[in-house]
């Protein structure tokens, strides 16, 4: 197998353009000073959603403590635009269009539209390494909390390497932010009890049990901010008093984040109780970007900080992400970072934090502990997307470049492309592709001469394709013709 999982663990590589870890080999062997780690992942998070983002109206004082505390980065970008190829680049270290998870799982059938996607497989391959394995095998007691969306029985986080798992299963998204629930390992409660809350009570306990024992990881996946808009009504009711009864900004939204934020606080005040805040990496993202309008919402849910697009597109406001890490004694309080970075770079950061003596190859992200030091020596000339599918927030078949601030997006239902420059316009209102032909061009060949590399598949013509027919949506095995909300696991 291409990426054999035994294969793996006795193998002795380097990371993809970089070579071996070599001081990290020797730190190995002292797990007492291993960090530990949390990756602290919030669900469908906009760039713009947080205060230190700019945003005014959320409010976020424990995120942006973090943000004071550590670094943030505003060149920041998710693997995919969608949940579970974004959680596959972050926990595999490969692009999504490698190892061929592309799509949400199970996806939607959309029997008419133009082209036909590239296959979605159900799970994530047994076969590919984790970050969760990488650690475990380094020594650290690894954990799970929350999403996991990358496959259900059989598939589950502690089929991955996590010893731990508390509601990861299947689920793209809670039915109900309020109780009873019923995930893997996590059933029960009651009508007044918060997923979030809950999921931080356990947050807490777990931490309580596991850091005094050595080394752990924990992966924090949130399930908010996804829909359901379903908040707290006391902290619903402050965010609409606050901006006057109005639809936007989405007071319910707003007070989903804070809830997200007072999590964090939690998470930091349950890591100084235990003793080991200075010795714990803290990495804060999102999956992809904000959702900008739901369903039949006439108002804006996320305004991705004014960038293009949202959840399910290949613009920037559906892959930027706000970025956040602090590591104590590494990082620099308050530092900025404008290097771009993506999701598949947190595997061979945190594997070489963690002292791993191998990184599975083939790799697609680099290790970043560099930049995290302030240190501008990240050699990457390009970073590249692949989702060959249409999203149900209105995305369609895409790919996308960016290299230094030029991006191109290559649209595959006729071919046309977009060029960008994000310098002079993040919000990616102004097409240069015509203006600049040559440049254009010459990112279009990069991007498919990276997709030959990485044996990306393509969308096909559909010969059943039917403008008047184009919206129609399948749901997958057990659903009946769309829209129905039961179906919609994205
Ligand atoms: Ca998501």
């Amino acid at each position: 197998m291409k990426h054999n999982r035994r294969q793996f663990l006795g193998d002795l590589a380097g990371i993809a353009g970089l070579t071996m870890l070599p001081g990290t080999l020797k730190a190995a062997a002292n797990a007492a000073t291993k960090p530990n780690i949390v990756l602290f992942l919030i669900d469908d998070m906009g760039w713009g959603d947080l205060g230190c983002y700019g945003n005014t109206f959320n409010e976020t004082p424990n995120i942006d403590r973090l943000a004071q505390d550590g670094v943030r980065f505003t060149n920041a970008y998710a693997g995919a635009p969608v949940c579970s190829p974004s959680r596959t680049a972050i926990l595999t270290g490969k692009a999504p269009a490698r190892v061929h998870l592309t799509q949400w799982i199970p996806g939607t059938i959309y029997p008419h539209k133009k082209l036909i996607e590239a296959p979605t497989p159900l799970h994530l391959d047994s076969n590919i390494p984790t970050l969760a394995e990488l650690l475990k095998s380094a020594g650290y007691q690894t954990a799970a909390i929350g999403k996991w969306h990358l496959g259900g029985e059989g598939y589950l986080p502690e089929n991955f390497g996590f010893d731990v798992n508390i509601a990861g299963d299947d689920h793209g998204h809670p039915p109900s932010y309020f109780g009873p629930f019923s995930f893997h390992n996590l059933s029960g409660y009651s009508k007044d009890d918060y997923l979030t809350d809950v999921l931080t009570d356990r947050m807490e306990a777990h931490i309580c049990e596991v850091a005094p024992k050595g080394p752990f990881f924990l992966y924090m996946a949130e399930y908010s901010v996804h829909m359901p808009l379903e908040a707290k009504l006391a902290m619903i009711e402050k965010y609409k008093r606050k901006n006057g009864g109005k639809d936007e900004p989405d007071p319910v939204y707003a007070a989903m984040i804070e809830s997200a934020d007072t999590a964090l606080g939690r998470l930091r005040a349950a890591l100084e109780r235990a003793g080991v805040a200075d010795n714990t990496i803290i990495l804060l993202t999102s999956d992809n970007g904000g959702v900008g309008f739901q369903g039949r919402s006439l108002h804006r849910i996320s305004g991705n900080g004014g960038l293009h697009g949202g959840k399910g597109y290949l613009y920037e406001g559906g892959i930027r992400e706000p970025m956040l890490v602090h590591w104590p004694g590494v990082t620099r309080p308050g530092s900025l970072c404008t290097t771009p970075v993506i999701g598949m770079d947190f595997l061979p950061t945190l594997a070489r934090a963690a002292g791993a003596s191998t990184i599975p190859l083939p790799c697609d992200g680099m290790d970043i502990s560099g930049l995290l030091r302030g240190e501008n020596t990240l050699q990457r000339e390009t970073l590249y997307w692949h989702y060959p599918h249409y999203s149900d927030q209105g995305g369609t078949p895409s790919g996308a470049i960016r290299e230094g601030d030029w991006k191109l997006i290559e649209f595959f239902e006729d071919d046309h492309i977009e060029l960008y420059n994000l310098a002079l316009d993040p919000g990616e209102q102004y097409d240069f592709a015509s203006n600049f032909a040559p440049k254009a061009e010459d990112l279009r060949a990069k991007l498919h001469q990276w997709r030959r590399s990485v044996d990306a598949v393509m969308p096909q013509h559909n010969p059943d394709s039917n403008p008047r027919l184009a919206e129609l949506r399948q749901g997958p095995a057990g659903c009946s013709w769309l829209p129905s909300a039961a179906c919609r696991e994205d």
